[in-house]
C-alpha cells in the first residue's frame, strides 16, 4: 500500500516584530501591547516572531542585532510610540543622529551624535509605506507617512536597523526588508494627558496585521502622493 505523498512544504519565513520596553513615565508601551499580540501569528507562509527592544541608545540596536542573528527574518518591523500623534505612521527616513530631549531609560541624554559615525546621513525605509498607508485606510484605520522619525531612540533603532541591512546586504540576492511605524497612545495612557489621541488595543493590533500583511505581499510600493508642503 502507498501511503500518500505529504506535499513538499518549505519552511516558514519569519517576520521580526519589535516593540519598546515603556518610557519617559510609562507604564506601557502600546508597541510593545500591539507587537506581543502578534507572536506566532502566520501569514503567507512567514510566521511573526515579537521581541522587546530597551529604550535605551546603543542597547536597542545590539537587542536588535542579536534577534536578527538569531532568527534571520526576511522582514523586519519596528514599531514606537509617538505620544501625541492622532494615526497609525509609517516612516519614510531614519536620519543620522542622536538627539534626546529627555533621558533615555539608561539615563543616557546623547545630544547631537551620530547613531553610526561612518554611516551616511540617511536611510529610507523599504517598506512599501505608501501601500501600507492605503490598505490601513481600506481597512478604517487612520494612518499616514511620516517624514520624521524624531531623534530619540525609535529614530535610532530604525537608523541602526538600515545601517545593518545595507551592511548584510548581498549583490544580486533580494535583500531583507526593513522599517519603522510609529503608532498613538493607548486610551488608558491618553486619560492622563487630556485632549491627547489615542487608539485603541485591538485597532493597533489589526494595523500590524495589515502592515505586515502589505509588506509581505506588495513588492513595488505604489506612486501616490503622501506628502506635505511642510
Ligand atoms: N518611542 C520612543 C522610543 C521608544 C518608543 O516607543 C521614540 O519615539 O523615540
Amino acid at each position: 500500500m502507498t501511503s500518500p505523498k505529504t506535499p513538499r512544504t518549505s519552511p516558514p519565513s519569519r517576520v521580526l516584530l519589535t516593540g519598546f520596553e515603556p518610557f519617559g513615565g510609562e507604564a506601557i508601551n502600546p508597541s510593545w501591547e500591539a507587537v506581543r499580540a502578534l507572536d506566532g501569528w502566520k501569514h503567507a507562509g512567514a510566521v511573526v516572531h515579537a521581541r522587546q527592544m530597551p529604550c535605551v541608545f546603543g542597547a536597542a540596536i545590539e537587542s536588535l542585532a542579536e534577534a536578527m542573528d538569531e532568527l534571520k527574518p526576511r522582514l523586519v518591523l519596528c514599531i514606537g510610540q509617538a505620544g501625541g500623534r492622532a494615526e497609525v505612521t509609517p516612516e519614510r527616513v531614519a536620519i543620522n543622529v542622536d538627539d534626546g530631549r529627555i533621558a533615555d531609560n539608561a539615563g543616557q541624554q546623547p545630544v547631537d551624535v551620530p547613531v553610526a559615525p561612518e554611516g551616511p546621513a540617511a536611510y529610507f525605509s523599504t517598506l512599501p509605506i505608501k501601500a501600507m498607508v492605503r490598505d490601513l485606510r481600506a481597512a478604517g484605520v487612520p494612518a499616514s507617512v511620516s517624514n520624521t522619525a524624531g531623534t530619540f531612540v525609535c529614530n535610532h533603532i530604525f537608523y541602526g536597523l538600515m545601517h545593518q541591512l545595507a551592511q548584510r546586504a548581498q549583490p544580486g540576492v533580494q535583500g531583507v526588508r526593513g522599517g519603522f511605524i510609529h503608532i498613538p497612545y493607548l486610551p488608558e495612557q491618553a486619560a492622563n494627558f487630556p485632549g491627547a489621541p489615542s487608539m485603541a488595543l485591538a485597532t493597533l493590533v489589526e494595523a500590524l496585521r495589515i502592515a505586515v500583511r502589505t509588506a509581505l505581499e506588495v513588492e513595488r510600493d505604489i506612486a501616490e502622493t503622501g506628502g506635505l508642503l511642510h
